[in-house]
């Protein structure tokens, strides 16, 4: 299985040690195309450092998109980056999970939350303590469908 998955760079790295935690459940459960969103020396510029510039990395972003079969998005931090590959990713009709922290004290925009349609693309609260069990279960659900 091919998973994506998305996190804020230049939309702030404050919870870059979240995207680790994620990313390293997901590894258990396919190839994450998007390991460089949990790089901790990444900075909030989001240097280029594969070179080419912004139009390669759009580019090569949604040729993952495109091969993946699954989104997994910690939405929490706000991104545009992250709001586009959703937007792109709906388009395409791929499987999504939004994941938000209410204890952030945020509250998620209502054009991701209400995407939510309980079927292809969902948004699940949680806490960080939970986070490898909802990835669990929603990988379990996902293999026998
Ligand atoms: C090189 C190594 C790590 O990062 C880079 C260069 N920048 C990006 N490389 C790959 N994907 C990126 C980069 N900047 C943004 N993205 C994509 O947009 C990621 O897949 C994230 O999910 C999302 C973050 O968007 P912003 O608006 O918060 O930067």
């Amino acid at each position: 299985m091919r998973i994506y998955f998305c996190g804020s760079i230049r939309g702030g790295r404050q919870d870059v040690v979240v995207y680790q935690r994620i990313l390293k459940k997901l590894e258990k459960y396919g190839q994450v195309l998007t390991e460089h969103v949990g790089y901790g020396d990444l900075s909030e510029k989001g240097e280029d450092s594969v070179g080419g510039g912004e139009k390669a990395i759009h580019h090569r972003d949604l040729e993952w998109l495109e091969q993946s079969d699954v989104i997994i998005a910690e939405v929490t931090q706000p991104s545009l980056g992250v709001g586009y590959e959703l937007g792109r990713a709906v388009a395409m009709h791929k499987r999504i999970l939004c994941l938000f922290r209410p204890e952030s004290g945020r509250v998620l925009s209502a054009m991701v939350r209400g995407a939510d349609d309980g079927s292809l693309f969902q948004v699940l609260d949680y806490s960080e303590e939970e986070v490898e069990g909802i990835l669990e279960h929603y990988f379990d659900k996902l293999t026998k469908v």
